[in-house]
């Protein structure tokens, strides 16, 4: 068992490293970052969260994929060639998705018989891919074959970007080749179908951009790259809109949507306002950032600048949540952001974590971390219960009630999103560059990598989220300067630091971090303690559902309050001069920080973090509570 694990992670080191040290050559990024391969997580609160993802998570997709769902029996019917198709036309992707996460877990918590299960998959897969490199089980079984490539609404790029994901990570994890092997013929069929002097295509939902520079990385096949950038580049020219390129009669968007809905309205590199469907929106900016970053494309950089202002600073919920509507599942306008009626689609929360680390590695800027991080412990976390057995699709900010999470769904596309995502916490944590080690979340983990050509080894140890200490010790393999750059959170106004025990003061650099330059030698210790205070917040007064209340935030979590810890939840009321208390109890939800007011016995309040609502008695909740002057 322990060979077997040292080989995982030789082999997970080996490829993951090469690539590293591949991009470092290629990128505009001014950061890369320690892939989650390498680092271990000490920390119970995500250790907790991990352990559960591999003992219950996983199986639970598992046994929905394969025995209560068709979706393994498609890809066995299409490679039959007979049978009928049952579920959503994307059903493929949920399988792939799943696997993504299980090759994922593999990593760091080797499991033969999970590597069988995969194993077995991949061979059906394999099975259900037509000489010419496509595959989609729906088109197969039920469409037909002849029609393929004929309504870009039917997800089937969609699909494939998701199996190339899942065999990227399947090669990461095993170095087993089969599984990318089948990856690089449907890609290759793209090739043979598309591009310039080809047929012109819109991808109705994006995710084969960002998927194909992943491949671009693997196999360091240019065409890939090339492909990914023509997809992007075929948006915003009327192809979607125009009789002739439709292939069916019709055009793709005049029936149920207009090109806005996805990001068809302008070519990439012109959008400036976020519009339409929420998780399109996001995998696109990845694809976008991922293409940029090996081409330098600064007009893709412009945009997403633009992109990013617009979702962050005029259309993001306080829990980093986006998407506020259930008719598009997506975006309206600015700042119309209704709590109960909230979309904010669990993969949109995942998206927002992709996409603001892919800005994060291209600028080197802490916003974007404050971003992720916001949206990683409340829009993302609340989307999978305490137990890691039940999800939720929509998470809006309050509730009379009726909002529950439920094992699965006929469209699933958020557990087998939160089943790939979790396991990938650890690349969240910490960036390298030649001259820094940089310090983006405040997780309690160990990781070793290179500054430079120096090897540095790093252990953090911290209670975040519920208290604001960290203890950072830093060990060069041989004392050498650069700097060691520290996010510093935009929850902590103030915070003290220390190097070996001397107090220092530093101000954060134009960038948002603590940037400390010195000769590094073994074993050298950064003392951070960052204030945690819990502070009411107003939202932005063009925010109409928020006016007149005030968000509880301590640290990085997003507060509620649910009705089964308060009696008088109705008549909820904070003022100005409401103060708070923050104390942890070690047994509650698995262990929280809570926050009570201080307005007597009879009406004190206590607040717990968004991400652990609904784990207890169905009631009401809300995050934004009245407030009085
Ligand atoms: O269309 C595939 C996925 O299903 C989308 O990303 C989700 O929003 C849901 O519609
Ligand atoms: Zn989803």
């Amino acid at each position: 068992m322990r060979r077997k694990t040292l080989t995982y992670l030789f082999v997970a080191c080996c490829i993951l490293f090469g690539l590293c040290a591949r991009n470092e050559k290629q990128t505009l990024r001014v950061m890369e970052p320690v892939p989650f391969s390498k680092v271990k997580i000490t920390d119970r609160f995500w250790d907790l969260r991990l352990q559960r993802h591999a003992d219950v998570t996983l199986p639970l997709c598992i046994d929905q994929i394969e025995n209560q769902t068709a979706r393994i029996r498609n890809f066995e019917n299409a490679a039959a060639k007979t049978g009928e198709y049952k579920g959503l036309l994307f059903d493929d992707s949920d399988v792939y998705k799943a696997m993504e996460g299980m090759a994922y877990s593999l990593i760091n918590r080797p499991n033969p018989q999970m590597e069988a299960k995969i194993d077995e998959w991949v061979d059906k897969i394999a099975a259900a891919q037509q000489p010419d490199g496509y595959i989609n089980t729906y088109y197969t079984l039920k469409q037909g074959l002849d029609k393929r490539w004929t309504n870009m609404h039917n997800h089937e790029m969609y699909c494939g970007g998701h199996m190339i994901e899942a065999a990227v990570a399947y090669y990461q994890a095993t170095g087993k080749r089969n599984f990318l092997d089948v990856a690089i013929r449907f890609a290759d069929h793209l090739i043979d179908t598309f591009g310039s002097g080809q047929k012109h295509w819109i991808a109705g939902h994006q995710e084969i951009e960002l998927a194909l520079v992943k491949l671009f990385h693997v196999t360091e096949d240019e065409r890939y790259l090339k492909m990914a950038e023509w997809i992007l580049e075929e948006r915003g020219h009327g192809y979607g809109t125009d009789v002739k390129y439709s292939y069916i009669g019709d055009r793709i968007w005049s029936v149920a949507y207009d090109p806005k809905y996805c990001q068809d309205d302008k070519p990439v590199r012109d959008q400036s306002v976020i519009a339409g469907h929420a998780v399109r929106a996001m995998y696109m900016y990845c694809g976008m950032a991922d293409v940029a970053a090996v081409t330098h494309d600064q007009g893709y950089i412009d945009a997403l600048n633009r992109l990013w202002e617009s979702v962050a600073l005029r259309n993001m919920y306080i829990t980093g949540g986006v998407g506020s509507s259930r008719h598009n599942e997506g975006f309206t306008e600015d700042y119309d952001l209704p709590n109960e009626e909230a979309y904010c689609e669990t993969c949109a929360s995942v998206g927002m974590v992709l996409w603001n680390h892919r800005m994060n590695q291209l600028s080197g800027d802490a916003k974007y971390v404050d971003v992720l991080e916001r949206a990683l412990y409340n829009g993302a976390l609340a989307g999978i219960s305490l137990a890691g057995d039940r999800f939720f699709y929509v998470n809006p900010l309050e509730s009379q009630g009726n909002h529950h999470r439920k094992e699965w769904f006929g469209c699933a596309c958020c557990p087998g999103q939160v089943s790939r995502f979790l396991p990938s916490i650890g690349s969240y944590i910490y960036g390298r560059s030649d001259d820094a080690l940089w310090v983006n979340l405040f997780i309690a983990s160990e990781t070793e990598t290179n500054v430079g050509k120096t090897n540095v080894a790093v252990k953090q140890e911290t209670q975040c989220p519920w208290d604001g200490k960290v203890v950072l010790t830093v060990t060069p393999q041989k004392t050498k300067q650069f700097d060691v750059k520290i996010r510093k959170p935009q929850w902590s106004e103030t915070y003290t630091l220390s190097i070996n025990g001397e107090p220092r003061t530093v101000s954060p650099s134009a960038d948002g971090y603590l940037t400390l330059n010195r000769k590094w030698k073994a074993n050298d210790q950064i003392e951070i303690d960052w204030q945690m205070k819990t502070v009411p917040t107003a939202a932005d007064p063009r925010v109409k559902a928020d006016v007149g209340k005030r968000a509880v935030q301590r640290g990085p979590l997003v507060y509620c309050l649910e009705q089964t810890d308060n009696p008088k939840y109705d008549n909820a009321m904070l003022t100005a001069n409401t103060d708070f208390e923050a104390d942890f109890y070690p047994t509650l939800l698995d262990g929280i920080t809570a926050v009570t007011t201080n307005q007597g016995k009879e009406n004190a309040l206590v607040f717990i973090p968004y991400y652990a609502w609904d784990n207890r008695d169905a009631g009401k909740m809300k995050v934004w509570v009245d407030y009085r002057e």
